[in-house]
């Protein structure tokens, strides 16, 4: 496939995502912004730079639609933008992002889309929340696009808005990405056919349609036959005028970040100083708070682990840490209670003064932290019961510049389809969990040496500069890509 580095673009890089990509924080009716140091906002900052054949011309900002925390009034007269983002807020009413946000989205598209149907409500309300929200979108839009301009729109947030451009800008280039699990059609046909209608359309708005992997992309096209009437050939979705390609691009991080951090003098000392006071074996996980991510099933499996092995008793310590996220909720706040009485029991039952099995925090850590404990620890603890693709598993595997230390990973997590040396458990099998850790203990090193190169490499080769390269470049020769293959 032809390197869209040698691909020539005349307009801009527009992204549409529900967060802008930085912080604004208002002190003394002045703004300051703080960039977002996540894996989106590097992945496309790669698209734009200095070199003559990159895709964007450097000159140009990346402009950024998203929405807007501060009011109208507290952003007015204020420049939004830095050396590389023209920021452009979205101002949604408080009534409306309940229904839009915490509603259509994270009570109903969240659960569904994570195989939690119990949880998911369904409520007129949010769904005409969830339309007028995607129609500011695309009014902001509507200001700041221009001729050529590409059009690179994330997530569940934002499902109907491919469409809406298209309709008003057939010309331009529309892109959408999708960073959660799209689920088997009989979890998608909960909705009610109008909702799933849309969605569907709305999204094949795009000329390109991204997921995480093939079994997404699998089950996106069943719901565009099923719900739409949309076939496909070889992931082409001929829509009379134009073709969509639906396609699975697995996101990826800044590999040479994670890895050239081993040395930083701030990770080497929060290395040194977890491997000095813990015991012989850590066990590390880090996630926000969600029931997507299996934080108990994880603790219900390390309690077998205690109770079945217990010959590791006072040598092993698991650093739990669990990042605060949508705890106003009152669902997130009892399964916050449920982790603490659970951690409280397993150190309770099986510590004793000298050993606490569970070092538990709820809190972000910084950076070297985060880092220092990837690198300190012999085993990393993945376990969602459901994941997009999951990035801490990645992030494990290039912090190791060692090359030592063992994934141990869901095999529920996206992440999973490309990370096979990975010990992979399925996350509701306690005994499954405790087996693998124990397993885990016991890998001779040249095992851990052989396992961790292997997808050290994979994730080497594949990182979050060629993940987003891999989408443009289908995006800009899609025209090309399909007539080639009508002639094969
Ligand atoms: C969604 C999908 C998909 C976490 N705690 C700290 C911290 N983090 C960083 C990690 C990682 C990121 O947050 C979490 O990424 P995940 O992929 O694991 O999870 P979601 O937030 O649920 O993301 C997911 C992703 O979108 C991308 O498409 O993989 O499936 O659910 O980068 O490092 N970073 C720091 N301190 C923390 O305490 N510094």
């Amino acid at each position: 496939m032809k390197d869209l580095k040698q691909t020539e673009n005349s307009g801009r890089l527009i992204i549409v995502a529900y967060r802008l990509p930085f912080k604004i924080v208002r002190e003394n009716d002045q703004v300051q912004l703080f960039q977002n140091s996540g894996g989106l906002v590097s992945a496309v900052l790669s698209l734009v730079n200095e070199q003559e054949d990159s895709m964007f011309k450097s000159d140009d900002k990346i402009q950024w639609i998203g929405f807007s925390e501060n009011t109208r009034e507290e952003l007015e007269g204020q420049s939004l933008a830095n050396d590389s983002f023209q920021a452009h807020p979205v101002f949604i009413n408080d009534d409306v992002n309940e229904n839009y946000y915490e509603g259509f989205c994270n009570n109903l598209l969240w659960p569904l889309c994570h195989y939690f149907p119990s949880l998911a409500r369904f409520d007129d309300a949010y769904f005409e929340a969830y339309q007028i929200a995607n129609k500011l979108f695309f009014e902001k839009l509507d200001e700041v696009i221009q001729p050529g301009d590409v059009v690179w729109v994330q997530d569940y947030q934002l499902m109907l808005l491919p469409e809406m451009i298209r309709q008003k800008y057939p010309d331009n280039k529309i892109g959408f990405f999708f960073h959660i699990p799209f689920p088997s059609f009989e979890l998608f046909r909960m909705l009610p056919v109008k909702w799933r209608k849309a969605l569907v359309d709305g999204m094949l708005g795009a000329d390109v349609v991204g997921f995480h992997t093939n079994d997404y992309v699998e089950y996106f096209l069943k719901a565009a036959r099923l719900v739409s009437g949309y076939g496909n050939k070889l992931h082409y979705i001929n829509m009379s005028n134009r073709i969509v390609k639906v396609d699975s691009f697995p996101i990826s991080i800044d590999f040479g970040k994670f890895n050239n951090s081993y040395n930083d003098p701030e990770v080497a000392l929060a290395r040194s100083e977890a491997r000095e006071s813990l015991k012989e074996k850590i066990i590390f996980s880090v996630d926000r708070l969600d029931y997507s991510k299996g934080i108990l099933h994880r603790l219900n499996g390390f309690k077998r682990f205690l109770e079945q092995y217990p010959e590791w008793h006072e040598r092993v310590s698991f650093v739990m840490v669990v990042v605060p996220s949508r705890d106003t909720i009152e669902q997130y706040q009892n399964m916050k209670m449920d982790i603490d009485q659970t951690v409280g029991a397993i150190n309770a039952n099986f510590g004793n003064i000298y050993w606490q099995p569970i070092i538990y925090q709820y809190r972000s850590m910084s950076y070297s932290e985060l880092v220092g404990m990837y690198t300190a620890s012999d085993v990393a603890l993945i376990t969602p019961v459901r994941d997009g693709m999951n990035l801490v598993c990645k992030e494990y595997v290039a912090s190791r510049q060692d090359v030592k230390g063992i994934l141990i990973l869901s095999e529920m997590a996206g992440a999973a389809a490309e990370l096979g040396e990975a010990l992979i458990i399925n996350p509701l099998d306690n005994q499954g969990i405790a087996d693998a850790i124990e397993e885990a203990f016991k890998m001779p090193e040249k095992e851990q040496i052989k396992r961790m190169t292997a997808m050290r490499e994979r994730i080497r080769d594949y990182d979050v500069f060629a993940w987003t390269n891999d989408f443009f470049t289908q995006m800009i020769m899609l025209e090309q890509e399909h007539e080639r293959l009508k002639q094969v």
